[in-house]
């Protein structure tokens, strides 16, 4: 499952309106002979590229999948007639397909004879690679992720205004390597004004990366003709209003949405709780008194202080990235129900 979610994860952000599911084959021995990931939209599923791969040494042998095999005629044929006709005689899957349409594939596969296993992995599938989609299809709408990054006091930048590098390069590359995979990037017009940020994709060499998500300034204020974000290496949406919901609303065809700030539009977000996830980026260095890194968000007292849920926390070089959700964030977990394996 490891193998499928990171075949998952090298998706992540061209399958949209897909959910990027990975998928691995094991022969009769148990040893990988096909991986497979979600191809954009038309082309085929994990499922099927990875039994492809494995060619007739599938047959007899186990499919090792994010997602519950589809059971449709949608853009392609149903992933559970793929697996039956290739002789698979496992089938484990970490999550149930939300989407009724698509849903009712472990019964099928159990039907046709195929030992059906739920719920492997199921937690890091749900806070990885299949995160937003399984929110959208939730809530109908996208998942907003609050990235910052901060010093120990909480500054995004000192008190002169200069903020570059708060973190180490490490912590930087990483955030390029997820724009990548994002559908949007939210930022307010007083960022493009302080801060003239691209907001483009970049890989390791600095070259563009082949997927740019959508740019989108939030705000009234007139942004400069010359602003960076402006220029035609990725596509730009410009929003005139400040209210979360209407963002929010206007991004609704989207699925992985990032907050990049700044303070103001931060604000804006968790007090309309609006924000789904925080990635804070904390770095061992103190600015005084520096700009904060959030405005008012409506805590006047402790009483409104907006406590979150930690999810994870990594170091990377010489920062910290802590992974925060809200407490009343929908438990995957609970929804694994069934586990089809016989007694
Ligand atoms: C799978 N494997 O790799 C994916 C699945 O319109 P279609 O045919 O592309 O089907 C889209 C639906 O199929 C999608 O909403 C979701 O329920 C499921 N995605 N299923 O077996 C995959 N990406
Ligand atoms: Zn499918």
């Amino acid at each position: 499952m490891r193998s499928a979610i990171s075949a998952a994860e090298g998706v992540r952000g061209t399958t949209y309106p897909n959910p990027p599911v990975g998928a691995v084959i094991l022969d009769v021995t148990g040893a990988i002979v096909g991986t497979g990931a979600t191809q954009p939209p038309g082309g085929p599923h994990a499922e099927v590229v990875a039994l492809q791969a494995a060619g007739e040494l599938a047959r007899g042998g186990t499919a090792v999948v994010t997602l519950e095999p589809c059971n449709h005629f949608g853009r392609t044929p149903p992933c559970t007639k793929a697996l039956i006709d290739a002789g698979i005689a496992t089938v484990h899957f970490a999550l149930r397909d939300p989407n009724p349409a698509a849903a009712g594939g472990a019964a099928a596969l159990q039907q046709a004879g195929i030992a059906t296993h739920a719920g492997v992995l199921a937690d890091e599938v749900a806070a990885g690679p299949l995160r937003a989609w399984l929110h959208k299809q939730r809530t109908g709408r996208p998942h907003v992720t609050w990235k910052y990054a901060a010093s120990l006091d909480g500054r995004s930048a000192a008190a002169d205004g200069t903020s570059k590098w708060i973190t180490g390069p490490i912590a930087r590359a990483q955030v390029h390597a997820e724009r990548a995979k994002l559908d949007a990037i939210v930022v307010g017009t007083g960022t493009v004004l302080t801060d003239d940020p691209w907001l483009t994709a970049r890989l390791p060499s600095g070259e563009l990366a082949p997927h740019q998500p959508m740019r989108v300034v939030v705000g009234h204020t007139e942004i400069p003709s010359t602003a960076r974000i402006l220029d035609k290496a990725a596509p730009t949406l410009l929003l005139k209003t400040r209210d979360a919901n209407e963002v929010v609303d206007a991004l609704a065809e989207y699925t992985d949405v990032l907050l990049e700030g700044g303070p103001t539009l931060a604000g804006a977000f968790l007090e309309a709780r609006r924000v789904d996830r925080i990635l804070a980026y904390i770095a061992p260095v103190l600015l005084g008194d520096g700009r904060s890194a959030l405005g008012g968000a409506g805590i006047g007292n402790i009483e409104q202080a907006l406590r979150f849920r930690r999810e994870s926390v990594e170091t990377i070089g010489p920062d910290v990235l802590l992974s925060l959700v809200q407490f009343d964030r929908h438990n995957v977990g609970s929804t694994l129900d069934t586990d089809y394996s016989e007694e």
